[in-house]
């Protein structure tokens, strides 16, 4: 799928320098993530990531809602048949999670079920003090599936995962800060700003660190510890092959700001 900013129908893109923001936009379903909707934001990551000018993006919804699930009217009738035959919605949900360049969620409102899922993919959550977050699956008969069991699991403990899992419960943005489910809880009149403030900052660092910075954090998940200490020690040796290593650090000696370039 080629696509422009103008041609996306359930995200509108907003250009900054060095950042783009990504808004879900399916306002009257509460951005209830179908398959178009996941579709344009596996193409609109795809470019984000191809464009050397996007150092940054900032996926958000509305003040209502970040997300409150998947799409439960175009999944109530599937088949298991078809639900395998089509990969369904394992086909496009990935694609934040193998996102290599830093992702900051700005999130207000319902984040539950597959929004409260992509939230996790992210790096960065920033959460307005309306925020709700949840995997209410097992309320409609399934359960979490875009790594809710997980995901959440490593974030939060096992503790608050079954809690929310087993029941569907519910929590505020000053709980999900509490057990380790957001970064930062800011007022909602603030949280485009704070959330542009952070992808700002980070767009002025060294891309290619960052990059392996956040594939290393992430793959803290996966790993035992001496192998992740091995990884890291491997990224940071290569770090001095960089310019942005040279160019950082001469910058401090000489008391300068430094203009990383990616190289
Ligand atoms: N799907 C479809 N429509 C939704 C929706 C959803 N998840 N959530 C809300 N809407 C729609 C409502 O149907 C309603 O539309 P109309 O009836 O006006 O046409 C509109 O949004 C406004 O919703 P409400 O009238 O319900 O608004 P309220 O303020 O009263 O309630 C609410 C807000 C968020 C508490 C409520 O809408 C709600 O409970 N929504 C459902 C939340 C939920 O159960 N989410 C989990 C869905 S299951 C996977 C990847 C992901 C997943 C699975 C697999 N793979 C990779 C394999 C994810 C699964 C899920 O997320």
């Amino acid at each position: 799928m080629t696509q422009t900013a103008s041609t996306f129908q359930t995200l509108i893109l907003e250009p900054h320098p060095g950042v783009l923001v990504i808004r879900l936009n399916r306002l009257a379903a509460l951005n209830a993530l179908n398959d178009r909707l996941m579709d344009e934001l596996q193409v609109a990551l795809d470019q984000a990531e191809a464009d050397p000018e996007v150092r940054a993006i900032v996926l958000a919804g509305s003040d209502k809602a970040f997300a409150a699930g998947a799409d439960i009217k175009e999944m109530a009738d599937k088949t298991a048949a078809q639900a395998m035959a089509e990969n369904f919605i394992t086909r496009n949900w990935e694609r934040a999670a193998d996102c290599r360049k830093p992702l900051v969620a700005a999130v207000a409102g319902y984040a539950l079920g597959g929004g409260c899922e992509l939230a996790m993919m992210c790096d960065i959550v920033i959460a307005a003090d309306n925020a709700r977050f949840g995997q209410p699956e097992i309320t409609i008969g399934v359960i979490p599936g875009a790594g809710g069991s997980q995901r959440l699991t490593r974030s939060v403990g096992k503790a608050k995962a079954m809690d929310m899992v087993l029941t569907g419960r519910t929590i505020d943005a000053v709980e999900a800060e509490r057990c380790g489910l957001v970064s930062r809880v800011v007022p909602l009149a603030s949280l485009m700003d704070e959330a542009l403030a952070v992808a700002d900052k980070l767009a002025t660092l060294p891309p290619l660190a960052l990059m392996a910075a956040k594939a290393l954090v992430q793959a803290a998940f996966e790993t035992p510890l001496a192998q992740g200490i091995k990884q890291e020690r491997q990224a940071f040796h290569a770090m001095f092959a960089l310019e942005d290593q040279k160019e950082g650090m001469a910058a401090f000696l000489e008391k300068r700001k430094p203009a990383f370039k990616g190289r």
